[in-house]
C-alpha cells in the first residue's frame, strides 16, 4: 500500500485542540450534555458496597439484621478516599443504601440505619465521613441508593414512593455534589412479601431538582448505563447511543448485548459503565481474600472498558474494621503502576502526522516497537467512526494490516502483537459523517 501525499504540516504535534473543522461541524444524532462529556473524561472511580452485609457475610442481606451487627471497628474513610486517589480513581460511588434498606447515615426515614447500630454510640454517619474524606483528597462521590428495601414497612405501597423521594432528598440535599447517582434495578419482595411499583419518572425528577448536574446510571439511564455484564467488559463495538423507549430498569430492561454495545441509531445519549468487583462478591468476606483480581487483571479490564469508550466502575469493599483490606489495596497500587508505565511513553511524540478527512498518518523517525494505539473520538458532535482500520511497516512496500476495530467513543485502545513499524496509518472505512478524531498517541505495553 501507498504512502498518501507529502507530509504537509511536517512536524506539527498531534491535534490536542478541537481543530477548526470540528467546530465548524454540525450535530450528528444525540450528542453528550457537558456533564456526560465530564463524566466520559473521568473514566475511573471506585465502588463501595459496605454495611450490614460486611458483617454477616451476606450479598444481599435480607433487612431483618440487628442493626447493631454494623460495627466497624476501625472505620478510616480518609482511607478508603486517598488510596482511591493513589490508585487514580477520579471519586467513589458509596452504597448509602443495599437492599436490606440499612442507611449509612442516620436517615429520618428508616429505623434501620447507623443511628440505631451502636457504632459510634449511634452517632455515626458513613455517607458524611466519605464525602469529607472525598473532599479533602479532592476526588467525587457518588451515591447508591437502592429502590429495592427489604426492611422498610411501608415498600410494596404507593407511600413507599414518597419516602424513597424523601430519602434521597436527604442525600441530595445534605452532602454536597455528587457526581453521580447509581440506581439498581433489583425490585424484589419487601417486609410485606410485596414488591413496589417503582415511580422511577418522580424519582428522576426529584433527584435531578435537587442535583441538577447529576449523571444517573441505570439499565436505561437517563444519563450512563448498565454494560449487561457485571465483568467489567464492554462490547468492542461501543456505541454511546441507546433507545429507551418501551424499556424499564430490571426486568423489562433492553437485551443484555443491547446494552453491552449501544445503538447503531440509538435516541438517546447513555454512555456504558462497567460495574465489577475486585474480588467475587460486592461485599467483603474474608473467605474471598484469595479472590481479589492482580494489577494485570485489573489492567486488562481498564483496556476492556475504558479502552473500549465507557468508564470502569471498580468495587473495592472495605471489610470488617472498615478498611480496604491489604490485598486489595496492593492490587490497586499494581493496577496504577503497570497503567503509568503502560502510556507513559508516547512513542508517537513529536512524530509527523497528516490528516486527511477520513485518515491520519503518523510518520515515525525510526522502526519502533509497538503493540498499542489509542485513538479518541471528539464527542462533542456526536459519535461517528463505524469501522477503522490500522495499516502500517517500514516502508511503503511492506505496509500490512495491524488491526481492524470499530467504534471509538471516548477512547479507544487498540492492542496487538508487537511489530516495529515506521509508518502508521489509521483509516476511516466508514462513518455516519465526518470524524472527529482527537489525540492519537502509540505505546509499548510491557507483557
Ligand atoms: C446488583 C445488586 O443486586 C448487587 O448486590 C450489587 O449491588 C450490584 C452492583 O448490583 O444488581
Amino acid at each position: 500500500m501507498k504512502i498518501l501525499p507529502l507530509f504537509l504540516f511536517a512536524g506539527i504535534c498531534l491535534f490536542s485542540l478541537v481543530p477548526k473543522s470540528v467546530l465548524a461541524q454540525t450535530k450528528l444524532g444525540p450528542t453528550p450534555s457537558k456533564e456526560q462529556l465530564a463524566w466520559h473524561e473521568k473514566e475511573f472511580y471506585l465502588f463501595i458496597h459496605f454495611g450490614p452485609n460486611t458483617f454477616t457475610d451476606l450479598e444481599w442481606g435480607h433487612g431483618s439484621e440487628d442493626p447493631n451487627v454494623f460495627n466497624p471497628t476501625a472505620i478510616d474513610c480518609n482511607q478508603w478516599a486517598q488510596i482511591a486517589k493513589a490508585a487514580g480513581a477520579k471519586g467513589i460511588i458509596l452504597t448509602a443504601k443495599h437492599h436490606d434498606g440499612f442507611s449509612l447515615w442516620p436517615s429520618k426515614y428508616s429505623k434501620h440505619t447507623v443511628r440505631e447500630s451502636k457504632w459510634m454510640n449511634g452517632k455515626g454517619d458513613v455517607v458524611k465521613l466519605l464525602s469529607d474524606a472525598c473532599k479533602k483528597a479532592g476526588i467525587e462521590m457518588g451515591i447508591y441508593i437502592s429502590p429495592w428495601d427489604r426492611n422498610h414497612p411501608a415498600y410494596g405501597t404507593p407511600a413507599y414512593n414518597d419516602i424513597y423521594i424523601q430519602t434521597m432528598k436527604e442525600l441530595l440535599t445534605g452532602y454536597g455534589k455528587f457526581f453521580e447517582l447509581w440506581w439498581d434495578g433489583a425490585n424484589g419482595e419487601g417486609p410485606n412479601g410485596k414488591k413496589q411499583v417503582y415511580d422511577f419518572n418522580r424519582f428522576q425528577d426529584s433527584a435531578l431538582a435537587y442535583q441538577p448536574q447529576l449523571i444517573i446510571f441505570s439499565d436505561i439511564g437517563p444519563h450512563a448505563r448498565w454494560i449487561g455484564n457485571e465483568n467489567g467488559i464492554i462490547g468492542e463495538t461501543n456505541w454511546n447511543l441507546l433507545d429507551t423507549a418501551g424499556f424499564k430498569r430490571g426486568e423489562g430492561a433492553p437485551k443484555n448485548d443491547t446494552l453491552n454495545s449501544g445503538n447503531f441509531n440509538g435516541k438517546n445519549w447513555i454512555g456504558a459503565e462497567a460495574d465489577v468487583s475486585i474480588r467475587k462478591g460486592w461485599f467483603y468476606h474474608a473467605e474471598e481474600d484469595h479472590t481479589v483480581k492482580s494489577g494485570k487483571a485489573l489492567f486488562e479490564l481498564y483496556l476492556k472498558s475504558v479502552g473500549r469508550g465507557g468508564n470502569l466502575l471498580l468495587n473495592v469493599p472495605p471489610n470488617r474494621m472498615g478498611l480496604f483490606a491489604p490485598q486489595d489495596s496492593a492490587a490497586l497500587m499494581d493496577f496504577k503502576h503497570i497503567k503509568d508505565a503502560a502510556f507513559k511513553n508516547n512513542l508517537f511524540k513529536g512524530a509527523r502526522i497528516i490528516k486527511t478527512t477520513n485518515s491520519v498518518e503518523i510518520y515515525l523517525k525510526e522502526p519502533t516497537e509497538l503493540n498499542a494505539i489509542q485513538l479518541k473520538e471528539i464527542l462533542n458532535f456526536g459519535q461517528r467512526v463505524i469501522r477503522f482500520e490500522i495499516v502500517g511497516g517500514n516502508s511503503a512496500k511492506d505496509f500490512t494490516t495491524i488491526a481492524k476495530g470499530t467504534t471509538i467513543g471516548h477512547k479507544r485502545i487498540i492492542t496487538f502483537p508487537t511489530q516495529k513499524l515506521k509508518y502508521i496509518r489509521i483509516i476511516v472505512k466508514e462513518t455516519k459523517a465526518n470524524p472527529n478524531l482527537g489525540d492519537i498517541s502509540g505505546y509499548l505495553f510491557s507483557n
